[in-house]
């Protein structure tokens, strides 16, 4: 039997899940309205009355020609004649399981980490359950919460262990609202999910049926946030360093759009630059609004703009409106650059990065070197405050990382620096733009992220180039602005380059420049 695994329906016989409701009716529900593969679950019945009920829903899946597997009973699968069995790490070992139900049988094997997932498939399993994914009251003795990330790394290792060819599910906490993106994210590289296993958002459901279909046709489709478009090609020798001029080359109708547009763009930002932000993003042409209440945030993302998370003075409570505010962003599809500042610096801070990375999709995260490297998981990260300190890395190296990264999260990576490198994980850019006054004056990463976001808002999925050309305004407005006569130091920049990214704007409109490839 080929199985197909894509949403796997794992039952529940709690009352609070049930709610007086008879199971058997529900998985047939369920099972019409597309459910894959089916587990009998059920930790508390007596024997009789599982295998009463395994031959109840074996009558259920058969009309459908989908599979019915018994959670941990090996005796009740092979009394009820069902199709298979999962096994949890505490349950019987896999070959005693193969052994009594020989080799056409479905096995699954619950799997938590790498060394787990590698010996039940080196052991033949057929699939792999992984989690937990997220926390979930349907099973509160999990072992461990892995996210999205915790799968990717499994998936990868796999891979890497030449044992690709094991299906997997991903289980705990998947819903409506996640499983477009969990299956998105969790997916490496070089291997993905063949699917997601739900137990209350199908059984818990007041039509499993509906609950069923919806699930499918989103597991079917590509999330909001993936709509990326063919990016312009982009011609130029590395290592780059724009002049003014060369900005022609790179697509004026962004900043143009930008400005006929003015979309909003959202800062959920540090105390130190609301009011910085606020002046640089209305510069570039973008409306924005400084606000870190969660709660407001699906009625702004529904007005089309872009999401700054920059977390720059994060506390508990400001983390979990960030959390909010980038699933209301996700859900329409809105782009989100994430500012991790200081991220390796405290606890709280690495603990933020992991919360929001694993709990929504970001399209673009801007950091320092030390940064983007507590972001990639290299060990050893460690960073002093919140500034970036001096670099111990070549421009290699980091262009290594920056890419790895933004082939890792599916997004933009940009490490910012005195040379900066900006990557979508095919194409790699070191940027020797910028004026070393932007380091003495506050906020300016900040308003970077803002910058971009602004531009974000206006790329229609062309995330890379429009990164790029909000990178380019941004640094070389600061160059034109320090070769002022009137600039004399950091304070009397600051205006000068506001003047500049506005007039840079202006420019750059007016003259109408278009998209010219450089053909070598
Ligand atoms: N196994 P819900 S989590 C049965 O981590 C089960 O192995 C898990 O329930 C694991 O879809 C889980 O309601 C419960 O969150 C999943
Ligand atoms: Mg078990």
């Amino acid at each position: 039997m080929k199985v197909n695994y894509s949403l796997y329906l794992v039952t529940d016989n709690t009352d609070a899940i049930l709610r007086g409701r008879d199971l058997v009716q529900i998985v047939k529900e369920a099972v019409e309205g597309g459910v894959t593969i089916v587990q009998l679950r059920d930790k508390t019945s007596e024997t009789a009355e599982l295998i009463r009920i395994a031959k109840a829903l074996h009558k259920v899946t058969k009309a459908h020609d989908i599979p019915l597997l018994i959670n941990d009973r090996v005796d009740v699968a092979l009394a009820a004649g069902v199709d298979g069995v999962h096994i949890g790490q505490d349950d019987i070992d896999l070959a005693s399981a193969r052994k009594i139900l020989g080799k056409d049988a479905i096995i699954g094997v619950t799997a938590n980490s790498v060394e787990e997932a590698k010996i039940a498939a080196e052991g033949g399993a057929d699939y792999l359950g992984l989690g937990t994914v997220y926390a979930t009251p349907t099973k509160q003795n999990s072992k461990s919460i892995i996210g999205p990330s915790g799968v990717r790394h499994i998936l990868s290792e796999l891979h890497a262990a030449n044992l690709g060819h094991v299906q997997t599910v991903c289980i705990g906490g998947i819903n409506a609202s996640n499983a477009q993106r969990v299956l998105y994210q969790a997916a490496s590289p070089v291997k993905s999910l063949d699917g997601i296993a739900v137990v209350s958002a199908i059984i818990g459901a007041e039509d499993p049926k509906k609950a069923s279909a919806d699930l499918l046709s989103s597991i079917h489709s590509s999330p909001p946030f993936a709509h990326a478009q063919e990016e312009p090609p982009i011609y130029f020798d590395h290592p780059m360093r724009f002049e003014y001029g060369d900005l022609q080359f790179l697509l004026s109708d962004y900043l143009k759009e930008l400005n006929e547009t003015a979309p909003l763009c959202h800062n959920m930002t540090n105390q130190v630059v609301q009011n910085f932000a606020a002046n640089v993003a209305l510069c570039v042409g973008a409306s924005p609004i400084m606000s870190g209440n969660g709660l407001e945030a699906a009625d702004l993302a529904k007005l089309g703009g872009s999401l700054v998370i920059n977390m720059g003075t994060v506390t508990p409570e400001g983390l979990s409106n960030y959390l909010q505010a980038l699933r209301a962003y996700n859900a329409v599809g809105g782009p989100v650059v994430f500012d991790p500042v200081g991220a390796g610096a405290t606890e709280q801070r690495r603990n933020a990065v992991k919360t929001l990375m694993n709990g929504g999709y970001i399209d673009l995260i801007k950091g320092n070197e030390g940064e983007i490297k507590t972001v990639a998981g290299v060990a050893g990260a460690q960073q002093r405050g919140v500034d970036s300190g001096p670099s111990a890395m070549t421009l290699e190296d980091k262009a290594e990382l920056v890419q790895q990264l933004a082939k890792r999260e599916r997004n933009v990576v940009l490490m910012t620096g005195t040379v900066d490198v900006l990557s979508d994980g095919e194409r790699t850019f070191a940027i020797h733009n910028g004026h070393e006054f932007l380091g003495k004056i506050t906020g300016s990463g900040c308003t970077l992220g803002t910058t971009i976001a602004s531009f974000l808002a206006v790329s229609r999925g062309q995330k890379f180039s429009a990164a790029l050309t909000a990178i380019l305004t941004y640094e070389i407005a600061a160059e034109r602005a320090a070769e002022r006569p009137d600039v004399k130091g950091p304070g009397t920049f600051v205006p000068a380059f506001l003047d500049e990214l506005w007039l840079c704007a202006q420019e750059m409109i007016s003259r109408n420049w278009k998209w010219v490839e450089r053909a070598k």
